[in-house]
């Protein structure tokens, strides 16, 4: 047991009066809440956010707000732990989903946090980042980092839905978020899927190296699906079976802040996941599974995501019993890694 320290109210009121005049705090009122003993405090609540009770509100928006009128219509997928208003999933990660319908056009812009997009619905849309035009199919992950010109239009005949994983609120408490907006963008012919065709063989330095900080822009999901079956196939039950969506040139983090990973439970697996310092949103691509974290349990339908707060175990099960499931995860590890407060607890 920590000893207990002095209050506020036990300080004669005249001298608190003077200390606020003078822009001065007493540390030891507040010392066990920002350093609280062996666990930090987390505002994150664990939350789900079923896309079935999503879908049509976000379809009312498209309805009630032309695009011209919100320029991202967006829902914003916030945990009350932090305040519907903060728009926070927890304390880096924000969620939002996206709404395009055919034929508009979310105008080009570029800013400070990171985005990357996990296509939820439709076919025909497409997104532009720094003149390199990204199809949008069901499971595919685009990104669009830090500084890079993008913008998102749509040439099929029925809604596109888009999970959005940004940065935003690390970014916004830096106080170094802002937007610059573009006009649009032309399309060049050269493209990272092109450069970065099949994973071993990279090209050379001499004459087509990027030199890009994100030479890959758009990862498909057939592609990434089709990876997971094959390392299922090839790996003992126990194990996870899991992908990180990575720079290919570096082989670090696709993002430098928020990490990307592709998860495939097994037919009836469970897997318990140890505690560890970052939060993580959970978002089913295919099948149906459970995730059980800090006392609640959220059943996951397609599309359905929810987040899980740092310093917790997971379990995540495929109620499926005989077809793989595939999760979507976003964290907060490359983040802590980078500040050396990453940990894990009793794994
Ligand atoms: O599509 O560029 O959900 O700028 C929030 C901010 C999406 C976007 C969001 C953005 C975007």
């Amino acid at each position: 047991m920590e000893p207990e320290l002095g209050r506020l109210e036990d300080l004669p009121a005249d001298y608190r009066e003077t200390l606020t005049a003078r822009h001065l705090v007493p540390l030891w009122p507040s010392l066990r809440a920002v350093l609280p003993p062996h666990v930090p405090a987390r505002r994150t609540q664990p939350v789900h956010w079923a896309y079935a009770a999503l879908r049509p509100l976000l379809m009312r928006a498209g309805e009630l707000t032309p695009i011209e009128k919100a320029e991202r219509r967006v829902l914003v997928l916030a945990n009350p732990g932090h305040g519907l208003e903060k728009m926070q999933a927890s304390a880096a990660m924000y969620l939002g989903m996206q709404l395009l319908l055919p034929g508009e056009w979310a105008p080009s812009h570029r800013h400070t946090p990171n985005a990357v997009r996990m296509v939820v619905e439709g076919e025909g849309a497409w997104t532009t980042v720094e003149g390199e035009k990204c199809l949008m199919q069901r499971g595919d992950l685009i990104l669009t980092p830090t500084g890079l010109w993008h913008e998102h239009g749509h040439d099929g005949d029925a809604p596109v839905v888009w999970l959005d994983v940004l940065d935003l609120p690390l970014v916004y408490y830096m106080e170094a978020s802002y937007v610059v907006p573009g006009a649009r963008q032309a399309v060049r012919p050269e493209h990272g899927e092109h450069r970065w065709r099949r994973a071993g063989i990279a090209p050379s330095p001499v004459f087509t190296r990027s030199d890009k900080p994100f030479p890959l822009l758009r990862y498909p999901w057939a592609e990434v699906r089709e990876a997971l079956l094959q390392l299922a196939a090839e790996s003992s039950g126990d194990e996870a079976v899991q992908v990180t969506y990575v720079n290919p040139e570096t082989g670090a983090d696709a993002q430098a802040i928020l990490g990307f990973y592709a998860l495939l439970l097994r037919p009836g697996q469970t897997l318990a996941l140890p505690a560890r310092s970052p939060a993580q949103v959970f978002h089913l691509i295919e099948g149906s599974a459970r995730v059980e974290v800090a006392g609640q349990r959220f059943t996951l339908a397609p599309a359905d995501t929810c987040c899980a707060p740092g310093f917790e175990p997971v379990t995540l099960t495929n109620l499926h019993p005989d077809a793989p499931s595939f999760v979507f995860i976003a964290d907060e590890s490359p983040l802590h890694r980078k500040l050396g407060v990453y940990e894990v607890r009793g794994g």
